[in-house]
């Protein structure tokens, strides 16, 4: 059963944002919150509840093992991770768990984020890392999303109903090129 979600103040920081998140969303610095929010808000229309944190692969090493060790004990039932440069997050947090991790590339400074897309979608066999466009992070909170709504029928109809309205979204748009 997908629990409800109690709203948080999305970038808080905390570890816990809510007492029983299915998804966690972690980062690996807080430049990369701006890309990682949108990833949040899908989650918050679709009454999930997450965690939302600074988790850093080379900067605290300690604290992601402990996370990826963590993350299916504690109720995790996907992880959502963003990062930039040798974006190495996602594949380590996935060869530490056995939960299902999705990676966002996040766009850098330089090399306009394919460095980070490469590190994150050239996972070697074994260790599968789900890998969504450069900045999308709106994508990887609806497959998260899709992954969650595997046998729950509300879960299965608000994102029939998501699709519906994009759908409509566009052929509104269709209409008034059109006249
Ligand atoms: C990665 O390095 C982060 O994911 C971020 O995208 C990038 C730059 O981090 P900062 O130097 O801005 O903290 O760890």
């Amino acid at each position: 059963e997908i629990r409800k979600y109690a709203p948080h103040p999305p970038g808080s920081g905390a570890l816990h944002d809510h007492p029983n998140p299915l998804v966690g969303v972690i980062m690996g610095s807080d430049s990369d919150l701006g890309v990682m929010i949108p990833a949040a808000k899908v989650l918050d229309r679709f009454d999930i509840p997450y965690e939302l944190t600074i988790v850093s692969a080379h900067r605290t090493p300690d604290r992601m093992v402990q996370y990826a060790r963590s993350a299916a004990a504690r109720g995790l039932r996907v992880i959502i991770a963003g990062a930039g440069g040798a974006a190495h997050l996602p594949g380590m947090v996935a060869a530490m768990t056995a939960l299902p991790v999705i990676g966002v590339p996040v766009k850098g400074s330089s090399l306009d984020g394919v460095d980070s897309l490469h590190s994150i979608v050239q996972m070697p066999r074994g260790i599968p890392v789900a890998t969504v466009a450069i900045n999308n992070s709106m994508n990887a909170g609806l497959l998260a999303v899709r992954v969650l709504s595997a046998g729950i029928p509300r879960l299965i109809e608000a994102m029939e109903n998501f699709l519906r309205e994009q759908e409509k979204e566009v052929l509104g748009k269709v209409s008034k090129l059109q006249g």
